[in-house]
């Protein structure tokens, strides 16, 4: 095929997963429990009652996942480090068979030339953690610091950058405001603290990490926000929408501050979540690059609920996902423009960390993901064209996982596992990603 998007030479290309999603053996070789094993116990919680307990069973098919990867020819692949299976408690007596288990990962990898880009915390927080307080108590950032020192002391000699989080958004507002995720708390707004939390244990791991010459990066679900309508009703909306889900996560990062949270309802402390030199800590250790999350645009309109700022409201005349979730590519280029016009020189390298779909069925058809792709990719391209500086390109995902609370009923992978069996096929997405990266490579070999 013909490298039909205009991206750069050294333009990295990658694929991702999380560790809860795909890789199981939850009690195996010491690894504790975390929220989301205590999470998916609970009747109701995830939906047909799967849980993570064997996922994709990568904990010991990793190898066959990396071949998967090889022959894609990927230059990278994002995966998390599962904090439970390093500290079972969270905090106290590291378990060196966890530890061990990503070791031997990064050296697979590596073997395979393939760079690691590994995620410290993708939303399966110990349950030690949590039973006292997890993200809403703010020793949790000091424990989390401690742990990425612990980890980055084993592969901090192979592996060069780091992710600290994952889209603290989701994790905050599905996690422990809304309910939907784990922990399950209902919190609404008073849930920030938890926000706030995690972006101190992100600054003072980025200080140790920046400490041991290691790059370091945040991984951010970011959206562009459309108000339904010109009325000042539905802007004023749109943009207490826009705080919460994007500015509240990027400003203390990049500008060092917090934006102004009136509009939520929200005091400026976060519920004196804030404590003095915090936002400093935040901001100081500066990004060595910006990871971001992208799915979608987001529509709101003015509230009809007085218990909320926003509501949020649907995209008409789009295709949508097996998800129910709009494919806007265009989003993608409005959102760069707008991030480059919002923070200027403070703005690091772009990575797009995540982007991907949801497709009904097994394996066939495959068609609605080539298309979702190559029409980001194109939007990617575009954003190139006006100056912005994205450096690479992960997939959501390599392989079909564990979806949070819809369970195994949505498949983002390149590659289709049947749970029953562990089989790996992979999707006509696959051959065709393997062929870009390939035609792309082309293009820039002597
Ligand atoms: O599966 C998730 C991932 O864990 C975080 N970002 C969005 C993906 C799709 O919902």
């Amino acid at each position: 095929m013909s490298d039909r998007f205009d991206l750069p030479a050294g333009f990295r290309w990658g694929a991702a997963t999380a560790a809860y999603q795909i890789e199981g053996a939850v009690d195996e070789d010491g690894r504790g429990p975390s929220v989301w094993d205590v999470f998916a116990a609970r009747p109701g919680a995830v939906r047909d009652g799967h849980t993570g307990a064997v996922a994709c069973d990568h904990y010991h098919r990793y190898p066959e996942d990396i071949e998967l990867m090889r022959g894609l020819g990927l230059d990278g692949y994002r995966f998390s480090v599962s904090w439970p299976r390093v500290l079972p408690t969270g905090a106290g007596a590291v378990n060196p068979a966890g530890l061990a288990f990503y070791d031997r990962l990064v050296d697979a990898l590596l073997e395979a030339d393939i760079a690691p880009l590994p995620t410290l915390f993708h939303w399966d927080l110990p349950q030690g953690l949590e039973d006292n307080g997890g993200w809403l108590n703010r020793d949790t950032a000091y424990r989390f610091a401690e742990y990425a020192a612990i980890v980055t002391d084993r592969l901090g000699d192979r592996v060069p950058t780091w992710i600290t989080l994952n889209e603290p958004f989701v994790h905050t507002v599905f996690g422990y405001a809304l309910g939907t995720h784990a922990p399950g708390r209902t919190l609404m707004f008073e849930a920030l603290p938890a926000a706030h939390h995690q972006l101190l244990a992100h600054g003072l791991a980025a200080s140790i990490l920046h400490g041991r010459g290691l790059e370091v990066m945040l991984s951010n679900n970011l959206t562009p926000v459309w108000p339904a309508s010109d009325s000042a009703g539905d802007v004023a909306a749109a943009q207490a929408y826009d705080v919460l889900h994007n500015r509240l996560f990027t400003d203390p990062v990049l500008l060092g501050r917090y934006p102004d949270l009136s509009a939520l309802g929200v005091p400026d402390d976060i519920f004196g979540a804030v404590r003095p030199g915090d936002v400093d800590l935040i901001h100081t250790p500066a990004l060595d690059g910006l990871g971001l999350n992208f799915y979608n645009p987001t529509r709101v309109a003015a509230p009809t609920d007085p218990a909320l700022p926003f509501d949020l409201v649907g995209i008409p005349d789009v295709p949508h996902t097996a998800f129910g979730w709009p494919v806007v590519p265009s989003a993608l280029t409005q959102l760069l423009l707008h991030l480059r016009d919002s923070y200027g020189e403070a703005l690091p390298p772009i990575t797009i960390t995540e982007n991907g779909c949801s497709v009904a069925g097994d394996t066939t058809p495959d068609q609605p993901r080539i298309d979702f792709m190559a029409t980001h990719l194109d939007a990617l391209a575009r954003a190139v064209a006006e100056g912005i500086d994205i450096r690479g390109y992960y997939t959501w995902s390599l392989i079909d996982n564990l979806e949070w609370s819809e369970g195994f009923s949505q498949r983002f992978g390149l590659v289709h596992v049947d749970f029953e069996t562990q089989c790996r096929t992979p999707k006509a997405s696959y051959v065709w990603y393997r062929d870009l990266i390939a035609a792309h490579r082309k293009r820039f070999s002597k």
